[in-house]
Formats: C-alpha cells, structure tokens, sequence
C-alpha cells in the first residue's frame, strides 16, 4: 500500500480524499495555490505545498508543478479528484514516466474515452445500445447530409474532443446542416485544438442516468447501480439521486452488467462512470464515459455502503476489489444537492467572505465541505461550496431529510443555491420522479434562457 499521496486538488474533492488516506493510514501532501493558503486542505493534510498563483492554468493544473512537488515530498502516488488534471491522460502518463501511481484509469483508456467518437465506437462493439450515429469524425458536409437525412432531423453535431456538453449544436433541418457544422468545428477548434466533429440522432428532452462502474488490476470490475442526473442547468448539475426513480430492478441489472461487460472490453480500472441518455420509452443510449471520480459519487457510496475513494486507492496500490458483484446490494434511497455560492434565481456567481457557515445535519445527513465560518470563497474557482446528501429508507425520506437540512443550513456573506433546492424539493414534477435534461427550464428567468442550451440547440 502507499505510504504517502498527493492530492492534486482543493476544496471538498481534497478533504474528501485526505479522509479515505487518514482511514487507510495514509499520509498525505496537500498542494495549494496562493489563494488558497488558509484552506481546510492545506491544515489537514500532513504536508503541504504551494504550487502557484491564484489562476488554475498556473496552479492546479500545472503538471511540472504538480510532479515536482510529488517527487520533493516523496510521494507514492497522486490522486487527482475531480476537473483540473483528472481526465489529463498526460498527467497519468508522466506519473508513469517518474514511477508515480497515478490514482485513476490507465493513460491508454483515458486517452480513448476522450475522443467521444473512438470511445463511441469502441463502445457499440463492447455491446453498449447507441443511438443512430456516424461511425467516425464527418468528412463532408455531402456525406453528413446524406447521413442525417437517413437517420432523420433532428440531429446533434458533437466535438470528438468535447464531452460535458462543450461543442455541439442541435440541427433540426438539412438546410441549418452545413452551417452547424462550421460553427461547430470552429468552435472546437478554439476550444480543444482538434476541429473534428460526429452526428447523432438528438433526443429532445431524455433523463440522464450514469452507472458507476470500479475495476482492479486483476480483471474484475463490478457496477455500484446507476446515479439520476437529469437536473442540471448548462451542463452543471445541481442534484443527482440513486436511485433513479426511473428504473425497475431488472433494468438496473441488465443495464449494469452491460456496462461491466463494455468495461472488462477495453480493461477498465479505477472508478469510472458511464453516461447514458433514457429516452420516453425507458430505452439507454451510451453517450461518454468519465473516466475520474466525480462530485456526486456519494449518493452511491450510501446506497451501496462501499467508499469509493478508498477502493480506488486500493486498486492503484494492486489490491483486489473489496467486493464482488453478488455482494454489492443497494439500500435505501440518496439525494445529493450541491450548494452553490450564486444567486439562486440568475446563478451569477456570489464569492466572497462567508461570517457564518453551518449546515444541516441530523439523521441521514452528510455534508461533504471544505467551507467553515469566516472563510472566503474566491471567484477563482468553481462556485460549490458544499454537499448536502441525505440518505433514507425511501425516497420520501431521503427528500424530507434533504428539506430540513436545508432549512437548518445558515450561510451569511454569500449567496446559495438553497433556496432553489427547496423550490426543486416541493415541485410536484419532482416528488413523482417525472424529470428529463430540460427539468430546470422551468425554474430559469426569461433573460437567462437566450444562451441556454435548449435555446442553443
Ligand atoms: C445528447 C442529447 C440529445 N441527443 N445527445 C450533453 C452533455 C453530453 N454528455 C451529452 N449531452 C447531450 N447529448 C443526443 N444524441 C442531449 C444532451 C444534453 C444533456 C445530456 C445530459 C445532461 C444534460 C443535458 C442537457 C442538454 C443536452
């Protein structure tokens, strides 16, 4: 096992990771910016250092900074949380290069699942459901013409290098085809380098819904059921639940094994999650896989019991899994809200000094955090501050769990999103379970709906 682990990371993902290193008798290295000195990372870690200014670019996601400071503090592995270098397959393949463990899939699978038109195809051979798509980047406007009137408009351009909704553009008839297109490439070339484009057959308004999936270094690899995502805006979420009030037994189990299947095909290891859009007919379409651990991961470790954090550790250390398909079981019911500092009706970012931070707690509640009364929260980085995860029998209870701990959370000096949490949990729409991608329209002022996505596309 690792002696000692560097977190590449900050805020909540940090603690969260030095927690599972402090369970395992793990030392670890904090690194920081200098915006955040006086973070809770920084205190709790055993050894601390500074690697740049505020700016992430020259920071957290600085690679030479980030090895140095592993090789300088003699650490066995790095842990990447999640953003910054998580999905870096060339962070993963420079750990390789100075004997580091690199805490996530190897660079090879990264590397794959990045270019959402290689894993796509990957993907559909592995056995995975996919919607109606081009087999490779468009070459011609002529072929995509032809493609997207055989398959039928609408259709979706996506970015091979995008993901996470970056670079796509929603065509709803030959004519906009050619344009869409263009503007496409030229957007992904400005944001990824890389120009090339792909075509599928849009869905108007589907569930989103993932499944976590672990695999070691001895070739197994076991689900941990699936995650309901449907409720975000602009590609961020806002809450995510396991499990989905949209499945029955037999589908979380065919659907996972399919996935445990199409992950054991390309000798996934690690934690790694599985993307899939559910359309009116209770139908899955693969769309990317995550190859990181990611902000909601706990909804899963409380309906399944397993620590995440610490299986992946084991598993980078070559540990076996600590569990096997047939005892992983799923109990009760887990709601996560992330609790932003934005204005909870235009969510236009609110950093700044926080006199009074005290959340909620109580039965069934967990609070993941790096936040605490009189810190500041930086306009540097992303606005979550913290995550509220209730857990209870059913989902009812998770829900009227989730409500009073927002109730009884106090924050003073920033806006929060609580407000909008408490709306979502007293929407009828929600309490039956009835939710798609374009959930959160409803809840968006008129002037911010221009530049939404479900305007865009
Ligand atoms: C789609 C889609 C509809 N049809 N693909 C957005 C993020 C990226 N992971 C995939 N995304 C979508 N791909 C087809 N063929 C709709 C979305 C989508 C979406 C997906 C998941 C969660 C929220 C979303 C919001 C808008 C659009």
């Amino acid at each position: 096992m690792f002696k000692k682990i560097l977190i590449a990371n900050r805020g909540e993902i940090a603690m969260r990771i030095i927690i599972a290193c402090r369970e395992l008798g793990i030392k670890t290295v904090a690194v920081y910016s200098e915006a955040d000195e006086n973070s809770l990372h920084v205190r709790f870690a055993d050894e601390d250092v500074c690697i740049g200014p505020p700016r992430s670019s020259e920071s957290y996601l600085n690679v030479p900074g980030v090895i140095s400071a592993a090789e300088i503090t003699g650490a066995d592995a790095i842990h990447p949380g999640y953003g910054f270098l998580s999905e870096s397959a060339y962070l993963a393949e420079v750990c390789e290069a100075c004997h580091i463990r690199f805490i996530g899939p190897d660079p090879k699978v990264i590397r794959l699942m990045g270019d959402k038109s290689r894993a796509r195809r990957a993907m559909k051979k592995a056995g995975l459901p996919m919607l109606p798509g081009t087999d490779g980047p468009v070459e011609s406007e002529e072929d995509a013409l032809k493609f997207s009137n055989a398959i039928g408009f609408p259709v979706i351009v996506k970015a091979v290098a995008g993901g996470g909704g970056r670079g796509m553009r929603v065509v709803r008839s030959a004519q906009e085809l050619g344009h869409a297109i263009r503007t496409a490439q030229r957007e992904a070339e400005a944001a990824f380098g890389v120009p090339d484009v792909y075509i599928e057959k849009y869905l108007d308004s589907p569930r989103h819904i993932e499944v976590q999936v672990l695999g070691d270094h001895h070739g197994a690899v076991v689900h941990l059921g699936e995650r309901e995502c449907s409720i975000q805006r602009r590609h961020q979420k806002l809450m995510e639940e396991s499990p989905s009030p949209a499945l029955t037994e037999k589908q979380r189990r065919k659907l996972g094994n399919m996935v445990v299947d199409a992950a054991k095909a390309v000798q996934y290891s690690n934690a790694g999650t599985f993307e899939f859009l559910m359309d009116e007919h209770g139908k899955f379409y693969f769309m990317e896989t995550n190859t990181r651990l990611q902000v909601e991961h706990p909804v899963t470790e409380l309906v399944t019991g397993i620590d995440i954090v610490k299986e992946q550790i084991r598993i980078a250390a070559g540990e076996r899994l600590s569990v096997r398909q047939g005892e992983v079981t799923f109990n009760g019911h887990a709601i996560e809200c992330r609790v932003n500092a934005e204005d909870p009706d235009t969510f236009v970012p609110s950093p700044g000094h926080i006199s009074v931070f005290s959340m909620g707690g109580g039965p069934g509640i967990r609070v993941d955090t790096a936040a605490h009364s009189d810190c500041t929260i930086s306009p540097y980085y992303d606005s979550m501050i913290a995550k509220i995860i209730s857990y209870g029998r059913d989902r009812h209870e998770a829900i009227v769990r989730m409500r009073r701990a927002l109730e009884m959370s106090v924050v003073e000096g920033v806006k929060t999103t609580i407000p909008m949490h408490l709306k979502i949990l007293n929407d009828p729409d929600f309490l039956a379970g009835r939710m798609s991608t374009r959930f959160m329209e409803r809840f968006t002022p008129p002037s911010e709906k221009k530049g939404s996505l479900a305007e865009a596309v």
